[in-house]
């Protein structure tokens, strides 16, 4: 009904603690992939567990950083996630949350008369959805293309504002407690490609072609759905497509393939100029599933 009445990106700051891959996140799973329409959901504020819908597969999940202090005054980064920012999944789901944002004595207007300050989740996900409905202003294209945008906004995300103590990487680039970091609306300034594509069977492969100068870094981020309406468990995981870059010389530069990640990166810095290949392969579809959608996205970082 909302997609009906032209709605692209929906921010959900609630949410339900449940075990598992809920009902909740495989209907939203469902609508993401039926709809099209980009849904970004607060991690939940249980210092644990990630709250329904925010361990769907489909949805970007916001943490909340810490970036004031108790007495409401910015603090300098690196900034660590809030001590009550969600960050817990089971094993077999995707990492969450994937992308944080300041959610922290967030200046907000209580009632006609009052000015007050809130912290949580529920304040760090407005900042991304605000973030996304920009980029769809720019960038048409990623509109109803809900892989494109997760791709375009993990890449807009700067992994060295947030802290490493206590929050170990779980994937490359992704980390336990705050993702790919703290996004950053400035990097949209930069050059971005962004390509979508469709996986089918197993073993199919699609590359992409990137020029690189020597001493160049990129970053490609892949995202992809889950496009089936199956539920997910540790037997019976998301499909799963992997990133690979492969230099001029056909050897293996550098390759990001979790198992259980909807979103793979790679940050590769070249040691010679020449035409690099980023692949997008798919390791794993379960049967009966008609394609997996992807977004992939690349950029150099300087
Ligand atoms: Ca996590
Ligand atoms: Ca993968």
């Amino acid at each position: 009904m909302l997609a009906d009445m032209g709605v692209n990106v929906i921010n959900y700051s609630a949410g339900v603690v449940s075990p598992g891959y809920s009902e909740y996140d495989r209907e939203i799973d469902r609508l993401v992939n039926s709809t099209g329409i980009t849904f970004i959901k607060s991690a939940g504020n249980t210092g644990g567990d990630v709250t329904s819908p925010g361990k769907a597969a489909n949805v970007i999940t916001v943490g909340n950083l810490a970036t004031k202090d108790e007495e409401r005054k910015a603090i300098s980064g690196p900034f660590s996630a809030h001590k009550t920012s969600a960050y817990e999944e089971p094993d077999y789901l995707s990492e969450k949350p994937e992308v944080c944002a300041p959610g922290t004595n967030v200046v907000t207007v209580y009632d006609e008369k009052r000015i007050s300050y809130g912290t949580g989740t529920s304040y760090a996900a407005p900042v991304v959805t605000g973030v996304v409905a920009q980029m769809m202003e720019r960038a048409p294209a990623i509109v109803g293309d809900p892989c494109r945008v997760k791709s375009l906004a993990v890449s807009f995300c700067d992994g060295s504002a947030v802290s490493e103590e206590g929050n170990p990487l779980n994937g490359s680039f992704l980390r336990e407690k705050t993702g790919a970091g703290l996004i950053d609306a400035l990097q949209m300034v930069y050059g971005f490609t962004h390509v979508s594509g469709r996986m089918s069977k197993k073993g199919e492969q699609d590359d992409f072609r990137i020029e690189l100068k020597a001493g160049q870094t990129v970053r490609i981020v892949l995202a992809q759905l889950k496009s089936n309406s199956r539920t997910l468990t540790k037997a019976s995981r998301a499909d799963n497509l992997d990133l690979t870059l492969t230099g001029a010389d056909g050897k293996k530069a550098a390759s990001s393939d979790s198992a259980r990640n909807c979103v793979e990166i790679i940050e590769y810095t070249a040691p010679v100029a020449g035409t690099y290949t980023a692949s997008v392969s798919t390791a794993a579809i379960a049967d009966g599933t008609a394609g997996v959608p992807y977004g992939i996205s690349w950029r150099i970082l300087g």
